[in-house]
């Protein structure tokens, strides 16, 4: 309470301290997103992203740079505003590599990184009229005071600056999934390309993010937790609501409601056979009584994501036929992710997850032993057995699953066996589509699991679907339920 209290003395002071206007005082400078200054319940002194200090920045780019070749020159665009229509942009993310090494989370910039001039970034340039429809951007002050840039300049400056820089440089390395035409049209950057001399920047930049820090571990950790309160809400909320809009929009609104600043993905919310299209993302079904659904979701906390998967009976109880699946899907889930240790890589797991998965549906009945085995097997579980994860989704790609994993990294573990309505088996497993997917961090000593606070346990599912509702209305219960939890 006192804490409170004090707390509460702090902000008075503070708003005080800056004027009526809390956003863009005379003393604060607006730099286009939250700062110590503008956001102080969001960072700290000294921080770039919340829990991410600029002395974490600055020793990202050193190491970046240890990792270039000798005399190279790095150039990494912003990641473009994408439009729905003329004037309506979508909602604007950042490119992982350009928030990774700069911290800046809007768009218009190009960072260059050598390592004569260190970093020095063209910022966009702010017209009267934009501030006005816009509001504040962050400019060349911005760049050298929050970002830390040894050198800045307004984007008109580029053409006169950038070229000299390209022509004293042996080899380019830039972020080829947002190169523009504005500096690779430049005769210095041409040149280059001719001779072989250009390279791909994730080649490096996905060595240095695959490992994550200790800050970049807890809004990872976040992350999953706001993913696994949000599904476990979102599940209660099924019983009452079963339609895979509802439960999209519910999940999006429990992880923005906890901090989230968007969705990592469009949630897909599977009910019934639609659960057996991978990337479903209609999301306009009502959940038949007696079905599945899946959900796959995540959200994004200040650039770090989560990646969540179940598949539970809105209605309360496993089918039979859904039990035995669900039971096998499971236990791999459970053998794959005891598995997770400095050494082994993702390939390995996949092949355990693969035999055992081809095994189990063999007892089941659901394959036979024939030459098209595996054939058969590929149009059940097309997918791979997991990913990396951090800034994006599928992080860290350019690595490939062969890389022995290390203390630090984090993937998913995401079995699933997708059986479609037309399916040539027995007809008690058709249309049902189940996935159980987790993210587990590999540690000095094995591994741990981010997201092991959503119930996967049958038991678990059923016992917090069902109300014991001893003589009370059982719809009743179920609709004060859902409002306890919303
Ligand atoms: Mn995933």
């Amino acid at each position: 309470m006192q804490i409170l209290r004090r707390k509460l003395l702090q902000r008075s002071s503070f708003i005080q301290g800056v004027g009526r206007c809390g956003y863009c005082s005379k003393n604060i400078v607006d730099a286009g997103q939250p700062t110590p200054a503008s956001h102080p319940q969001l960072l700290n002194e000294g921080e770039i992203t919340p829990g991410i200090t600029s002395e974490e920045y600055v020793s990202r780019r050193k190491r970046l740079l240890e990792l270039l070749p000798e005399n190279s020159l790095a150039i990494v665009a912003s990641a473009p505003v994408k439009m729905m229509t003329d004037v309506v942009p979508y909602t604007f993310r950042q490119d992982a590599d350009y928030s990774y090494l700069t911290g800046c989370q809007q768009p218009g910039g190009i960072a260059v990184l050598g390592h004569e001039c260190g970093l020095c970034m063209f910022m966009p340039e702010s017209h009267p009229h934009d501030v006005i429809w816009q509001g504040q951007i962050a400019g060349v002050d911005t760049a050298l005071d929050t970002f830390k840039a040894e050198k800045a300049y307004p984007m008109s400056k580029l053409k006169e600056i950038l070229p000299g820089m390209m022509g004293r440089s042996s080899k380019l390395v830039h972020n080829v999934k947002t190169a523009i035409p504005t500096y690779m049209e430049m005769e210095a950057f041409q040149k280059a390309a001719y001779s072989g001399k250009v390279k791909d920047l994730s080649v490096y930049t996905h060595e240095l993010r695959w490992v994550k820090s200790p800050a970049e571990l807890k809004l990872l950790r976040e992350s999953a937790s706001i993913a696994c309160q949000a599904l476990l809400q979102t599940m209660f909320h099924s019983k009452t609501y079963p339609y895979e809009s509802m439960l999209s929009a519910k999940v999006e609104y429990e992880c923005k409601m906890r901090g989230a600043q968007r969705m990592a993905f469009n949630p897909v919310v599977g009910g019934g056979p639609n659960a057996s299209v991978i990337h479903y993302s209609r999301n306009d079904q009502k959940v038949k009584d007696g079905d599945l659904v899946l959900m796959d979701i995540g959200c994004e906390l200040h650039g770090y994501l989560s990646d969540l998967t179940r598949t539970w009976p809105p209605c309360g109880f496993f089918s039979a036929a859904q039990r035995e699946l669900y039971d096998l899907i499971l236990e791999t889930n459970k053998e794959c992710v005891k598995l997770c240790r400095p050494g082994t890589s993702i390939r390995q797991i996949h092949h355990y997850s693969a035999e055992k998965l081809l095994h189990g549906l063999k007892e089941l009945g659901i394959l036979k032993d024939s030459r098209n085995i595996y054939h058969s097997y590929h149009q059940l579980n097309p997918t791979n057995i997991g990913h990396y994860l951090g800034m994006d989704v599928h992080d860290c790609h350019s690595l490939g699953d062969d890389q022995p994993l290390k203390p630090g990294v984090v993937i998913t573990i995401e079995p699933g066996i997708y059986i479609p309505s037309f399916f040539d088996g027995p007809e008690r497993f058709r249309g049902i589509g189940i996935r159980i997917e987790d993210e587990v961090l590999i540690t000095e000593t094995g591994y741990e699991v981010l997201t092991g606070s959503m119930p996967k346990e049958v038991k678990h599912i059923e016992t917090l679907l069902n109300n014991f509702c001893h003589g009370v209305n059982t719809e009743n219960q179920n609709n004060m339920r859902a409002a306890s939890i919303s």
